[in-house]
This record gives C-alpha cells, sequence and structure tokens, in this order.
C-alpha cells in the first residue's frame, strides 16, 4: 500500500514537471503567407492560413555545412527581434515551433533555388547548396516583425504556413557603388551590402577609381592613394581602403553570396593616377587633382610601355585579392583617347587581365574590339554597342541609364541626383524588361541587370538611400522574379508593405 503511494507520488511529480517543462502551446492565429510583402515575387506561394510561433523554447537546427548561414540568421532573429533561439539542442522542450535549414540535393538543380516549407510545427528551408539556404533565410526575414515593433518586447512572433518554391530568373543581379566621386567607409559599405543581400542581389560591383578619387591601396604604387585618393567631388577629405579594408569588405559580401566586381575605369576617368604619377601622361607631368562632375578629359598615355607596366601591377595586385572571376574595366566615356589608340588599348588591357586570370567586364564601349570569350560588357547608354557584343558572342550586362541608372532623380523635386539620363520614378524604374528592352536583344543574350549608383551627388551612405529606396528592390525584383509575374499594380502594395521593415535591413 505504502509502495503503491509513492508510485502516486512520483506520477505526480513528473506530471507536474512535463507541465512546467512544456508550457500550453501558443495560439496560432490565422496569416497568409502570400499577403507578406515579399521582394523579390517569388515564383510559387502556397498559403495554409494559418502561423507557426517561435519564441523563446524555439530552436534552429543547421548541419556543419551551413554554419555561416545558420549562424547568421541566428543573429538577425536575435538583432530583430532580440529573441536567441537553441542551437541544434539534442532534445527540445517540446516537439514544435523550431526552424530547420537543410541541404537537399533533390530539391532543385539551381544552387540558388530555395523551398521554405513552413507549419504549424516547423519552418524548413531547403535548398541543394548554400546560396539557396541564403535566399530562403531573406524569404524569411522579410516576413520577421518591424525591429521598433512592440512584438519586440513580447519575445513571440508568427511565421504564416504554407509553402513557398522559388528560383531566380537572372544569375547576374547587380548594383553597383560609386566610391570614388565620393568615398564611403567600410563600414557604409558593409551596410550597402546589407540592403544588396536583403534583395537577393549576388553580385556588388565596387567602382574604384575616376577622375576625382583612387579608393584602393596598390603596395607598387603608393601615391594612388596617398595622392590620388585624398579629396572628392565638391573637394571633400576623400579617402581609400587599404587592402586589408578591400578584404574585408570582400569577405562580407562572399559571406552574404555576393560576388564583388571591381572597376578600374581606363583609360580615360584616370585623372586621379595621372595626378599621382607623372610618368602616366604623355607630357610627363602629374596633372591637378579634379574635384568638379565633369567627365571625358583624362586619358592614361597609350603608347608607353610603363603604362602596361603600370596596369599589369594595379590589376595583378586586385585580382589577386578578389576571389570572384570577373575584372571590369571601365572603359567608358574616352572621349580624351582616339578612337584607334582606344582599341589598340582595350585589346593590350583585356590580355593582362586574362593573365592574371580574370575575365574582363567593361561598359558598352569596349565591344570597339573583339573580345575574349567570356567577357562581359555593361550596357549603358549605346544600343548598336549591344549588337556588336551580341555579334561577336559577348554576354550583356543590362544597365540602360534611362531605366536603371540609381543616380538619376526622381523627378524635379528630388534632394539628390542628376537628370542627363531623365527622371526615374519608381514606377519607371520598375516597368521595364532587361530581355525586351533593346531592339535585336534577347534573354539569351544577356546575363542580367545592373542598377548603378554613381556619387557625384551624394556624399555618403545616408543620402545614398535617398537614391537607392524605394528604387532598389525594384531592380533586385527585376533580377530574381520572371516577367511574366511582375505587375506595377500589384507590386507597389508589396513594396508599400516592405518598405515599413526596411530598417530591420
Ligand atoms: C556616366 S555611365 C558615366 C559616369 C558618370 C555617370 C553619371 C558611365 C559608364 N559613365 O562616369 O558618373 O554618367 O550618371
Amino acid at each position: 500500500m505504502k509502495n503503491l503511494f509513492y508510485v502516486f507520488l512520483t506520477v505526480l511529480f513528473f506530471a507536474a514537471c512535463q507541465s512546467v517543462n512544456t508550457p500550453p502551446r501558443p495560439p496560432a492565429v490565422p496569416m497568409d503567407l502570400s499577403a507578406q510583402g515579399i521582394i523579390p515575387r517569388p515564383l510559387q506561394v502556397r498559403t495554409d492560413s494559418s502561423s507557426l510561433v517561435i519564441d523563446s523554447l524555439s530552436a534552429l537546427f543547421f548541419s556543419a555545412e551551413l554554419k555561416k548561414e545558420g549562424e547568421y540568421l541566428l543573429a538577425e532573429i536575435q538583432r530583430v527581434t532580440g529573441l536567441d533561439l537553441t542551437v541544434n539542442p539534442a532534445e527540445t522542450d517540446r516537439a514544435y515551433g523550431h526552424i530547420k535549414l537543410q541541404l537537399d540535393a533533390n530539391t532543385k538543380s539551381d544552387d540558388e533555388a530555395y523551398t521554405l516549407d513552413i507549419t504549424e510545427d516547423t519552418l524548413t528551408v531547403s535548398a541543394a547548396a548554400p546560396a539557396g539556404i541564403f535566399y530562403g533565410i531573406q524569404t524569411l526575414r522579410q516576413m520577421l516583425p518591424h525591429r521598433l515593433s512592440d512584438t519586440l518586447t513580447e519575445k513571440i512572433f508568427r511565421i504564416p504556413t504554407g509553402k513557398i518554391e522559388d528560383a531566380p530568373e537572372y544569375a547576374h543581379r547587380g548594383v553597383m557603388l560609386d566610391v570614388s566621386r565620393h568615398f564611403f567607409t567600410v563600414a557604409e559599405v558593409k551596410q550597402f551590402i546589407d540592403y544588396l543581400a536583403a534583395y537577393k542581389i549576388n553580385v556588388f560591383h565596387i567602382h574604384l577609381a575616376d577622375d576625382q578619387g583612387w579608393r584602393i591601396e596598390i603596395k607598387a604604387y603608393p601615391e594612388l592613394t596617398e595622392q590620388g585618393g585624398r579629396t572628392a567631388v565638391g573637394g571633400g577629405a576623400g579617402g581609400y581602403y587599404t587592402q586589408a579594408d578591400y578584404k574585408e569588405i570582400i569577405q562580407y559580401a562572399t559571406d552574404r553570396h555576393i560576388t564583388v566586381i571591381p572597376e578600374i575605369d581606363m583609360p580615360g576617368h584616370t585623372n586621379a593616377a595621372l595626378s599621382s604619377y607623372a610618368f602616366l601622361n604623355c607630357n610627363g607631368k602629374k596633372t591637378k587633382m579634379y574635384t568638379g562632375m565633369r567627365v571625358g578629359f583624362s586619358s592614361l598615355c597609350i603608347y608607353k610601355d610603363t603604362t602596361y607596366a603600370f596596369l599589369d601591377k594595379v590589376i595583378g595586385e586586385i585580382a589577386a585579392l578578389t576571389p570572384g572571376e570577373y575584372f571590369h574595366i571601365g572603359g567608358d566615356e574616352a572621349h580624351a583617347t582616339k578612337q584607334k589608340d582606344y582599341n589598340y588599348f582595350i585589346e593590350k588591357v583585356q590580355n593582362i587581365v586574362a593573365a592574371h586570370g580574370k575575365k574582363m567586364v567593361g561598359w558598352d564601349e569596349i565591344t570597339a574590339v573583339d573580345l575574349l570569350p567570356g567577357s562581359l560588357a555593361q550596357h549603358w547608354q549605346t544600343p548598336e554597342n549591344a549588337l556588336r557584343a551580341k555579334a561577336q558572342g559577348t554576354k550583356i550586362i543590362m544597365s540602360p541609364a534611362k531605366k536603371a541608372y540609381l543616380d538619376m532623380k526622381y523627378d524635379s523635386s528630388s534632394q539628390f541626383g542628376l537628370r542627363w539620363a531623365g527622371y526615374i520614378p519608381v514606377d519607371t524604374a520598375y516597368l521595364w524588361s532587361p530581355q525586351t528592352y533593346l531592339p535585336g536583344i534577347g534573354k539569351e543574350d544577356i546575363v542580367g541587370v545592373e542598377a548603378p549608383l554613381w556619387s557625384e551627388t551624394v556624399s555618403n551612405l545616408a543620402e545614398a538611400e535617398y537614391l537607392l529606396f524605394p528604387r532598389l528592390p525594384g531592380y533586385a525584383e527585376m533580377g530574381w522574379t520572371p516577367d511574366s509575374l511582375r505587375n506595377w499594380e500589384e507590386y507597389e502594395g508589396r513594396l508599400e508593405k516592405n518598405l515599413r521593415k526596411f530598417t530591420n535591413y
């Protein structure tokens, strides 16, 4: 009898522990996965109209191969919601409310494709490769509560149930930042990269040298930054990245599945170099530093061997620091270089780029010469140059100035920006297609789309943000989502929802 009593006590004890360890399941509420304002719009969304609850008892599961992506998500959830999820616990206090990242070779052949499967118990991100997992995480991040909202104090949030299956339209989804006309600090560049990552952009093209400033340390030619980096448009202080800074930027981008394409513009747009080293000038004299906004007045000296010895070092040092397969040589607006000199120059330089193991990218003018296989031409202005690219089998990055230039003003009242290519309001930025924009150029001729942000009129990230938002998400969607799913009226609604959370990114 006494024994039975102890058995009874023990049972009671465990029952009591159970109810302490397993609090009542937080209630799911009806939610609509298709109404989350995700940008870029995913390929397929099925909504199951309920929700998954994430709270302080939730765990995040990921394998060793997904350590980077897992830790990134953990940190983002912490930063935005204040919740510290348990990582890979051997046992959990309950069977529901968890997030799993998993590589699944069968999901899709495309490394950037992913699936989000959300039930009331678990959210599973699956993909064939870490890049896809990263994009699934971005979709999830856009469903987190606003960083400054009340949900934070509750330490609980809900994700709508259903399934998303998603994959990008283009392999090249880029944005360029001009750090030459104005210098942006490493911290600003990292925040800029975070904006790109949030919208699944995978190429960061950084315009490192122009007339007004040389921004990357070259060990063989220290004056490039000592002298050529010391000012900016308007005569400000300028600045430059040490090679260690540049590596830090590359690492930050790489961790976010973003490839960096470095650009050193040449043979024009080179005044900063010409003012640093006399030997680069045909007359053997250094130029003065330039702080205005004109283009097309400078040129390297085309028929001096020292020019190419110099470029070999510059390209070599940068190529060695850059894991991506491309090196951008600019090549635009070389109005101070005769056409035959320009052609001679580009042919020499493309061999230097190749010798350092990179493929060459240049603005569309470079199609004046026969380019090596694998080169890319970036269309910004001249349709004939795009047709020349196609004729020689060179693929095109689409950046038409009238549609894709992030530095154009929205309208006459814009505080920052230029207007030479026209005003680009938010709808104009969205309402075109890279694969039908140019007569004679189709999807098979292009690798994707890129929106350049030239910085003559913006001197820091806060000012650049004025030009970026709200146009950036539209360019990202253009690169990710097929035209058949892009519709301005529907996009406008999503954009409004999405931008309410802009400070999360
Ligand atoms: C043209 S686009 C340029 C840049 C300027 C930009 C300003 C291109 C290849 N060259 O040098 O910064 O316009 O919008």
